[in-house]
Formats: structure tokens, C-alpha cells, sequence
């Protein structure tokens, strides 16, 4: 197969090392000299190649010249809408400014919230797509955008409808998580109780009526929302039959993530100080630790995630960009899985599990993030010998060509 020929319809990849990242004896499931065969989007058959019946599958052969495949690549956790940048306080701090001084000067996460408000739907799309786009050139096949910078009704439902039109314009799965509860805005200071009940519960009951809604999501923190008042947003989205997931334990130890385990949450993401209990429970409610390094890179934090704990107790760990205009101005899952390696000792086959298999169940996705028969044909296709370069390297892209539902 060439880059860009265009492959579609029934047919048979071989000549492809296949890291399957299903459940398997080998490290990464991988298959050696191994084929897959696609159908109407789908793989209806994955093994080694000597196995493959052409009797049973009498298609078009496209020969990937002993490359590496890969399950497509899942970013599950970004903001990729929102409006401006934070290019100059990122300066200024740099230059020697306080806090203080980057406040006065509007910067901080109400400068975003500002100019996301000011931008149109159109502008919002605009601004989001080379954000997508680079995602898309390292062979991501889904992305989770999160809204949470528009912290009214009107601008909460623009970036959800921003997000649904990603999908539109792109061969790229977007799953849709409402955020309402990320911040306070400027005109509720100090009423955040207020808040919740005025502006996000509205706005996250009437972003599901226009089914804009995969996920209900909440910043749990000192600076931003209690358990308690979290846990009124998680009631609601009981109610809508909606998921939840929680940014959790990210700069301090306040709990959210018992709460997220005790609601069944898809995932809790950040967790740097999360403990074994939080472990223990995450565990139990079958949620998945996101792992999220480059805001720990971005805010040079020094407390790590507990990955030994999550380790032990069995927690899936997933690993996304958190891709934000703040603390992960971060658009690479590859550089993404070399982080989790070098900053917190992940494997690499953590790593390729944490955007792929892992990734998937964190957006409670049950066919994607593995090449085997009944998944969807998203595969990503490799210039490597082994998986664990995908890790190694740095600011190296060794993409191939990406197969999004059976089409490249
Ligand atoms: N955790 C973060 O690190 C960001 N949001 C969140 O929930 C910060 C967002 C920003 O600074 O814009
Ligand atoms: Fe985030």
C-alpha cells in the first residue's frame, strides 16, 4: 500500500506486524507476518498470515511492506475548542511576572473563557481544526472534546455544536463531553452553589436535549469545585443516562475521585495525588486512571500519579494530551506516550495500551482500540520495526497512512 492509495471496500492487509493490543500471551498482542482482513468498515479477521483461507476471503491483498500496525490512535481527553491562546502569559511569566501580573493583564483561564464567548461557531471550528488535524497526522482515529470555557448556556452549546461539526469535517470520531462545572465564571465569583444551579445544570440538560452530550465531566479541585457540588452535576447526569468522568486529585487531595468511583465514572483523569484507597476504588468501579502528562510537564508539577498503585490493584491506566490553551498546549499522542515513559517509568506497552485499548474503555467505547475480528477498521499503519519505538522517539512522526472505518 502507498500513501494515499485509496483502499476501501472488502480486502486483506498483509505483510504487516500487527500490535493488536488485544488480550494475548505476547507483549502488545503482537502478531508477527500477520494479516487482517476488513469489511464494510469492519475487521472480520485478524491473525498470522498463514492462517488467513483465501477461500474464505477472496479479496484485493494489499501488501504493507513488513510495517507495523496499530489499532487507529484515541486521544481521550481534550479541549481543542476554545477561543485565542495563552501565548503571551506563557511569555510574561517567563519574563519574570507574577501571578498577579498575568491576572491583571487578563490572562488565566478567564482570558479563555473571554474570547471563546466573543468567538462564532464558525471561528471555534476554525481555530480547532489544526488542533485536530495534528492529532489526525499521527494517526488518532478518535478524539474526546470536552466543552467548559464557555461557562454560560449559550457558549457551553456553542463548543459542543463546534465539536459535533469536527466530525462532520474530518474522518475522525468525536465523542462530546459536557464540562460545565470546570470553572466559576468572572460573574458568579464567589457563588459558585449559584452557579451550578443557575447556569450548568441548565445548560447540561439542555445540551442533551439537542443530543449534544457523550459524557458529563467536572473539575474537582481547591480552585475549583467540592465533591458536593460536583456530585449535583453527577446526580443530573444519573438522571439523563449519561456517563461521568472527573478531573480528580490533579494539584491536591479532595476526594473526587471516591465520588467519580461511586457514580461508575468511565474515568478519573489526572489523579497525581490520588492514594491506594482511590486506587483501590477506581478498581472496583472499573474506572480508568487518565494519565495526563503534559499539563504535569506544562505546570512542572512534582507529585506523581500513583502508577504502582493503580498497577497493583489492577486500574487501567489511559494517556491523552489534555490538549488545553493553560496547563497542555499539547497536540501529539506520541510524544504523549514518551512522556508517560520517561516521566512516570509507564512501559511502552502501557503507553500504546494507554491511547489505544485502554483510551477506548475510558470513552466507554467497546469496538475500537484493538485490531481484532468485530472491531472497527481504524488502524494505523507504521514506519517501524517494533511498537516500542512509538514511544522512544521523540518529535519524530513515523506514520504511514491511517485506515479510518475501512477507508484510507
Ligand atoms: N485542569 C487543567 O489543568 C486545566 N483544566 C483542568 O480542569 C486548566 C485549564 C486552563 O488553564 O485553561
Ligand atoms: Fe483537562
Amino acid at each position: 500500500m502507498t500513501r494515499g492509495e485509496s483502499v476501501t471496500g472488502n480486502y486483506v492487509l498483509t505483510g504487516a506486524s500487527l500490535a493488536t493490543m488485544a488480550s494475548s500471551d505476547t507483549p502488545y498482542g503482537l502478531i508477527g507476518n500477520g494479516a487482517v482482513a476488513v469489511s464494510e468498515g469492519r475487521i472480520v479477521w485478524a491473525g498470522r498470515r498463514e492462517k488467513l483461507s483465501a477461500d474464505n476471503f477472496p479479496w484485493k491483498q494489499v501488501d504493507l511492506g513488513g510495517r507495523l500496525v496499530t489499532p487507529g490512535l484515541i486521544d481521550c481527553h481534550t479541549h481543542i475548542v476554545f477561543g485565542g491562546n495563552r501565548a503571551m502569559e506563557f511569555e510574561m511569566r517567563l519574563n519574570g511576572a507574577s501571578y498577579e501580573e498575568v491576572a491583571r493583564a487578563g490572562g488565566g483561564i478567564v482570558s479563555t473563557v473571554s474570547a471563546t464567548r466573543e468567538a462564532s461557531l464558525e471561528k471555534l471550528v476554525r481555530d480547532a481544526l489544526p488542533r485536530l488535524d495534528a492529532l489526525i497526522a499521527e494517526g488518532a482515529t478518535v478524539v474526546e472534546v470536552k466543552s467548559g470555557y464557555g461557562l454560560d448556556l449559550k457558549t457551553e452549546l456553542n463548543m459542543l455544536r463546534a465539536a459535533r461539526r469536527l466530525g462532520e469535517l474530518r474522518p475522525v470520531t468525536i465523542k462530546t463531553t459536557f464540562l460545565g462545572a470546570h470553572a466559576t465564571p468572572a460573574e458568579y465569583k464567589g457563588r459558585d452553589d449559584a452557579y451550578i444551579d443557575e447556569v450548568c445544570i441548565p445548560a447540561l440538560r439542555a445540551a442533551h436535549t439537542e443530543g449534544l452530550v457523550d459524557a458529563v465531566d467536572g473539575f474537582c479541585e481547591n480552585i475549583a469545585f467540592a465533591p458536593a457540588q460536583i456530585e449535583r452535576v453527577f446526580k443530573v447526569a444519573q438522571e439523563l443516562g449519561l456517563p461521568v468522568k472527573l478531573h480528580a486529585e490533579q494539584l491536591s487531595h479532595q476526594g473526587g475521585t471516591a465520588l467519580a468511583a461511586q457514580y461508575g465514572a468511565l474515568s478519573v483523569d489526572h489523579v497525581e495525588y490520588a492514594n491506594e484507597d482511590d486506587a483501590r476504588a477506581m478498581a472496583a468501579s472499573g474506572s480508568v486512571a487518565v494519565i495526563l502528562p503534559g499539563a504535569f510537564y506544562t505546570i512542572r508539577e512534582t507529585q506523581m500519579p500513583p502508577i504502582e498503585h493503580f498497577r497493583k490493584h489492577g486500574v487501567p491506566m489511559a494517556l491523552a494530551t489534555d490538549c488545553n490553551p493553560g496547563s497542555s498546549p499539547l497536540t501529539s499522542l506520541l510524544l504523549t506516550m514518551n512522556m508517560g515513559c520517561t516521566l512516570f517509568r509507564m512501559t511502552p506497552e502501557e503507553a500504546l495500551a494507554g491511547i489505544t485499548r485502554n483510551a477506548a474503555r475510558a470513552l466507554g467505547l467497546t469496538d475500537r482500540g484493538q485490531i481484532a475480528a468485530g472491531m472497527r477498521a481504524d488502524l494505523a499503519v507504521w514506519d517501524v520495526e517494533t511498537p516500542g519505538e512509538l514511544a522512544y522517539r521523540i518529535g519524530f512522526n513515523p506514520l504511514h497512512s491511517r485506515i479510518y472505518e475501512g477507508e484510507q
